[in-house]
C-alpha cells in the first residue's frame, strides 16, 4: 500500500526534483540542501514520494517527537514493517520506546565517561605509532592510511572482537548505510556479497568470540542480569559493529581535509592541542559525516504549517541543519573555537549518538597527537568523494605532513 497523497495544493510550492540520493547530490550535497533549506520548512520529493526537513528548526523538532516520527519502520527509505528488510532490525536504531528506551539504557551504561577514560591511554600509543609512522613516509593516503588505520586499531579492540579480517567491518558499514538509500547503482554495489560478510559480523558477535571485559562482553553480562535475551544482546554488539567504525573514519578523514585547507585553523590547534575535542566536535557539524536518517509518521502531522500524512516517509536532513544559515554564523566555515552547541551532526533527541563519546575519544587522541607531531598538513592531490546513501565521506585523501622541528 502506498502513503495516500495529500490533497492537491498542500504539494504546491514545497515539491523539489532534487535527487538526494542522485550522485551529484552525494558528491556535493551543501548547494543543494541550501535549496530545500530556501523552498520550504518541508520539502516534498515527488520522484520518491518521500518528504523532507533540512533546517536547524525543523530537523529538530521531529528528532524531539518519537511518538509522532517514528524508527520503528526503519530510518531508510523502505519501510521495514512493510518491505522485509536485508537483515535482522537493530533493537536500537529502528526500535521506538519502550524497546529502544531499554537497550538505549544498557548500551549507554556500558559507554560511561570512566570506561572511556580507561582507553585513553591506549588510544594514545596506538595514534603515536601511527603517526610516527606516517611522519617517516611523509606522503600518503589520509583515507586508508591515517582514517580507516586508526579506528580499525583501536575500536573493534574496545569492542572485543577476534583479530583479524577487521576490512570486513568497512565492507559490513558500506552495507548498512547504503541499505538505508533507496535500490540505486550504489546500494547494488555495497549489497554485493551480503551474505558471507553479514554471517561473518553476526560470528562476530556471539559470546564465546568476544574478549573479557570489551564493550561487547558487557552487553552480555545484561543476559546474566536476565533485562537481555541472548539474541538481543548480540544484536546489540551488532549496533556497535554497524556504527562505529565507518562514522568515524569518514569524521576523521574530514578532521585532515579541513585542517589542511585552513592552515590558520592547524596553527591555532598546534597552539593549543587541547582544543582537539574541540575541533573534532567542529569537524563533526561542518561536515556531518552521517548527512541523513528517515523517520516515518504515525499520524497526520504539521510542520511549521505544513501539512505531511500519516504512514509517509520523512528525510531528515542533519547536514542540512548543520550549515543552516538561520542557526549559524558562516555556516559554511571551519572554525574551532566556534563549540557548536546543539548541532545535529550526532542527531537530536532520544537516538542521538550513544556512540558519540568513543567517537569523540577518537577524534581528540589523533587530532592531539597530530598537533603535537605535526607541523604542517598539505594537500598532495585531489581528494575523492566515496559516494554513499547515508555518509558523507572521502575514498581517498592524499597528504603530505612535515614534522615539528
Ligand atoms: C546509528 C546506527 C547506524 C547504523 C546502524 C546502527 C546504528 C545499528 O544499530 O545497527
Amino acid at each position: 500500500m502506498r502513503t495516500p497523497l495529500p490533497p492537491d495544493g498542500l504539494i504546491e510550492g514545497i515539491s523539489s526534483d532534487i535527487d538526494p540520493f542522485g550522485d551529484e547530490f552525494l558528491r556535493n550535497p551543501w548547494p543543494y540542501l541550501e535549496e530545500l533549506r530556501e523552498i520550504a520548512p518541508v520539502v516534498y520529493f515527488p520522484m520518491y514520494h518521500i518528504w523532507g526537513v533540512a533546517r536547524h528548526e525543523e530537523v529538530t523538532e521531529v528528532l524531539r517527537d518519537f511518538t509522532t516520527y517514528s524508527s520503528a519502520a526503519g530510518v531508510g527509505y523502505t519501510n521495514m514493517l512493510r518491505d522485509k528488510p536485508w537483515r535482522v532490525p537493530s533493537i536500537i536504531l529502528e526500535a521506538d520506546p519502550p524497546l529502544h528506551s531499554k537497550t538505549r539504557r544498557i548500551v549507554s551504561k556500558v559507554l560511561t565517561s570512566s570506561a572511556l577514560a580507561k582507553l585513553k591511554t591506549t588510544f594514545e600509543e596506538r595514534a603515536f605509532e601511527l603517526v610516527d609512522q606516517l611522519l617517516e613516509r611523509g606522503c600518503f593516503d589520509a583515507i586508508s592510511d591515517l582514517a580507516e588505520e586508526f579506528p580499525l586499531a583501536v575500536f573493534p579492540d574496545s569492542v572485543g572482537l577476534q583479530p583479524g579480517s577487521r576490512q570486513n567491518l568497512l565492507r559490513y558499514g558500506a552495507m548498512v548505510f547504503n541499505g538505508h538509500g533507496p535500490r540505486n547503482h550504489i546500494f547494488e554495489e555495497a549489497m554485493k556479497d551480503t551474505d558471507e560478510v553479514r554471517d561473518w559480523v553476526n560470528a562476530q558477535c556471539s559470546r564465546e568470540m568476544l574478549a573479557p571485559d570489551g564493550f561487547g562482553e558487557q552487553i552480555y553480562r545484561s543476559v546474566d542480569t536476565g533485562e537481555l535475551t541472548e539474541e538481543e544482546a548480540g544484536l546489540l554488539v551488532r549496533s556497535f559493529l554497524s556504527a562505529g567504525v565507518d562514522t568515524t573514519v569518514n569524521a576523521l578523514g574530514f578532521a585532515v581535509l579541513d585542517f589542511a585547507r585552513n592552515p590558520e585553523q592547524w596553527a591555532e590547534l598546534r597552539a593549543d592541542p587541547s582544543l582537539a575535542r574541540d575541533a573534532f566536535e567542529e569537524v563533526v557539524r561542518l561536515e556531518a559525516p552521517v548527512a541523513a536518517f528517515f523517520r516515518t509518521t504515525t499520524r497526520p502531522t504539521e510542520i511549521s504549517g505544513v501539512s505531511i500524512p500519516a504512514d509517509a516517509k520523512l528525510l531528515v536532513f542533519f547536514a542540512g541543519a548543520c550549515r543552516d544559515p538561520r542557526r549559524w554564523d558562516n555556516p559554511d566555515s571551519f572554525e574551532i573555537h566556534r563549540h557548536p552547541v546543539g548541532h545535529t551532526g550526532f542527531g537530536s533527541g532520544i537516538h542521538s549518538c550513544v556512540g558519540a563519546m568513543v567517537a569523540r575519544l577518537e577524534g581528540e587522541v589523533l587530532l592531539g597527537v597530530l598537533a603535537k607531531r605535526v607541523k604542517r598538513i598539505e594537500l598532495a592531490g585531489e581528494p575523492k568523494v566515496r559516494l554513499n546513501n547515508t555518509l558523507r565521506g572521502l575514498k581517498s585523501l592524499p597528504v603530505r605532513i612535515y614534522a615539528d622541528d
